[in-house]
């Protein structure tokens, strides 16, 4: 089957390990909200967190950048920091030494003029994901928050600097009106057999990837069922912290309401055993929802979401 999945950070890339252990055909549409230029470099942290995952060599730890990293540049850039008294620079961002070879490989490549998706293909050559991953724009994009006393930062800066720990009025794709799909996008969801919305963060991640003109449209035009598994479990999400960002936009962090705020483009979604009643409330609204064990522990345990994702989809299929 060709299976074209809407994905997040570490969420997804964990998701996709045991999906694709199920042989299918999987094209992967990455989230480019997170994009930030730092020192000159452009750095996509989901579509490097799905390559290093699916290619063996993210952080088992972390959950982003790579294994077995070393922190030497971003230490030495803390001592300019130190020295100079400035506070300009972002070296509250970990970028690790290893890492930093695919920032720059990544940056060579887009000034020859490559666009992001193809650059994106390069990268993804070496690591061998077994997955076709490609951006949702070749446009740049990214996220910004609002914060309660009105001051806008860059996602990164909310997430890792202030650790979503103020509060966000709004959040908003910058550059999201210009976008356009990367070529492929939309081709890749009117053509697949299913659509998956993997656990990812609802708001900056797979709802980032639907605020690019032209893809929100193709997830609902597609003939293909689509099918979504909660990224929260009893209340709180299974990973990082998406309830802040549902706060920002007044959704409540629960399994229903995710499903409801996804609305229309979903015919399926999966809730864990623990929120039996969310699944049940949402079928008694109309939408096929079922309860199954969604804690990805282990690589069998992750096939086996992928494996009820895509039973469901058949079983809704239109
Ligand atoms: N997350 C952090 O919490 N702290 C960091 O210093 C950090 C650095 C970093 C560098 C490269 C990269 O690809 C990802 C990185 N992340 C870091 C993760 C990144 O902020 C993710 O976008 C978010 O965690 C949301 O998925």
């Amino acid at each position: 089957m060709r299976i074209t999945v809407l994905a997040g950070g570490i969420g997804a890339a964990r998701f996709l390990t045991g999906l694709r252990t199920l042989g299918h055909n999987i094209t992967v549409i990455g989230n480019n909200g997170d994009d930030v230029t730092m020192y000159g470099l452009r750095i996509c942290p989901d579509l490097d967190t799905v390559m290093y995952t699916l290619g063996g060599g993210i952080s088992a730890e972390r959950g982003w950048g790579r294994e077995d990293e070393t922190f030497r540049v971003r230490d030495d850039i803390g001592a300019y920091v130190a020295a100079s008294g400035t506070d300009d620079l972002p070296s509250w961002f970990g970028l690790g030494d290893l890492d930093l070879a695919t920032h720059l490989v990544r940056a060579h490549w887009l000034a020859e003029g490559l666009p992001l998706s193809t650059v994106t293909a390069r990268l993804c050559a070496r690591w061998e994901t077994g997955v076709r991953l490609m951006p949702s724009t070749d446009d740049p994009v990214e996220t910004h928050v609002t914060l309660a006393d009105g001051e806008r930062v860059h996602f990164q800066e909310w997430w890792v600097r202030l650790h979503a720990s103020v509060p966000a009025n709004a959040i908003e794709l910058f550059g999201a009106a210009d976008a356009q799909p990367a070529p492929g996008v939309v081709d890749a969801i009117a053509d697949a057999d299913v659509v998956l919305l993997p656990p990812s963060n609802p708001v900056v991640s797979v709802g980032t990837i639907l605020a690019i003109k032209g893809i929100r449209e193709a997830v609902v035009a597609t003939a293909a069922p689509v099918v979504g598994v909660s990224p929260i479990i009893g209340g709180a999400p299974v990973r990082g912290m998406a309830d802040a960002c549902l706060a920002a936009i007044g959704v409540e962090t629960s399994a229903y309401a995710v499903a409801r705020h996804y609305g229309d483009l979903l015919d399926g979604w999966l809730v864990d055993e623990s929120d039996k009643a969310d699944a049940d409330r949402l079928a008694g609204d109309g939408l096929a929802a079922r309860a199954v064990p969604l804690w990805m522990s282990d690589i069998d345990a992750t096939a086996r979401i992928a494996d009820a994702a895509l039973t469901l989809a058949a079983d809704v299929r239109k």
